[in-house]
């Protein structure tokens, strides 16, 4: 039930596929004969630092991986990484946890609910919780049509509970434990989450906090920065890859805000690939679930280590001292890929 959840996405997983296949579409022109002795991978955006131009990306329910360390273990990962973590609204650990952590990194991802009351108290607690900026996801009104988990009945096993949602007095974790059938998921979503938000919201939430609010896409409403994702191809199949549309982002942002992009990212050479493209930096996903299924939180640690090296090594490989030299340049589309 858990790798499922975790692996899967919508219906026929074209998004899914896409994700991975878009980075095959690129390959990499490298620059040589320059010193690489010292590559720098180091990387910062609205003043939160990184060692590498990666955040782990939010999501849900960390505690199926590792029910001990649950999203603690992962932030604490992502801290001896020098990486920022986001925290996910559907967590398996309370606000309060995740300050105790140390990692000074930390992003608020914000699941809009119809109760502006509970979305007030989460922003004003993640505020003073030293939370460093807030990630609205504006792609999941409605919860995409994940079919493993209605077949596998998917729901929250005992021992774990979504600790943001106990402020509601709905007893809505009871509903992603007991759903009568199909996804217990599916069910919190539809009672609870507001499938009429519009880009009224924004407005109301910068009126609210003074963090930097990025939206997983529009600067005209008075963000700060914008995720291209298809949410890891678990909402709308047939969403296209943040590749394809990354360039046509960037260039409508125009240098206004950062652009970062999410979706298959495994290996250096795919962050690579997505700066060259505009990308102001990438939100890596599953491999974190894995590492932290796998070994806690030196599973998560592992899985960043890996992807640092990579990185590192690719840049060096590919002659690029630091992030500002990777560019267009060093990209040669794959004749009849289509881009
Ligand atoms: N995105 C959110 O904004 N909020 C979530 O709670 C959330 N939960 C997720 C749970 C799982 C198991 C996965 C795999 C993804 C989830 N996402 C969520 C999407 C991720 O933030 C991210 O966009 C995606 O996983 C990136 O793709 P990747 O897994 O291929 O790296």
């Amino acid at each position: 039930m858990a790798y499922d959840y975790y692996s899967g996405g919508a219906e026929t997983m074209t998004t899914v596929a896409l994700n991975r296949a878009a980075f095959s579409r690129y390959l990499l022109l490298p620059r040589m004969l320059r010193d690489v002795s010292r590559v720098d991978t180091s990387h910062e955006l609205f003043g939160i630092r990184s060692s590498m131009p990666v955040w782990v990306a939010p999501m849900a329910m960390h505690g199926l991986a590792d029910p001990v360390g649950r999203e603690v273990a992962t932030c604490r990962a992502a801290a001896a990484c020098g990486v920022p973590f986001t925290f996910s609204t559907v967590a398996t650990s309370s606000l309060e946890e995740i300050e105790g952590t140390g990692n000074a990194n930390r992003i608020f991802q914000l699941y809009v609910i119809r109760n502006r009351d509970v979305v007030r108290r989460w922003v004003t607690e993640a505020e003073a919780r030293g939370f460093r900026a807030l990630m609205v996801t504006v792609d999941a009104q409605r919860l995409g049509n994940r079919e493993a988990d209605a077949r596998n009945k998917f729901k929250l096993p005992p021992g774990l509970a979504l600790r943001n949602l106990e402020y509601l007095s709905s007893g809505s974790t009871a509903q992603a434990r007991d759903a009568a059938d199909g996804s217990g998921l599916m069910a919190l979503f539809a009672s609870e989450v507001d499938d009429s938000l519009t880009w009224e919201f924004i407005p109301w939430l910068r009126s609210i906090t003074r963090l930097p609010i990025i939206v997983k896409l529009a600067v005209q409403y008075g963000v700060d920065g914008i995720v291209v994702s298809n949410h890891g191809g678990r909402q709308l199949d047939f969403a296209p890859d943040g590749l394809a549309v990354l360039p046509g982002v960037v260039a409508a942002v125009a240098g206004r805000v950062p652009v970062l992009v999410d979706g298959g990212v495994r290996r250096g050479t795919d962050v690579l690939k997505a700066l060259a493209l505009g990308a102001s930096g990438v939100l890596l996903g599953r491999p974190v679930l894995y590492g932290l299924a796998l070994g806690g939180q030196a599973g998560v640690e592992r899985v960043l280590r890996l992807l640092r090296n990579e990185i590192e090594l690719a840049m060096a490989l590919a002659g690029c001292v630091s992030l500002k030299d990777v560019g267009l340049h060093l990209l040669l589309p794959v004749p009849g890929s289509g881009v």
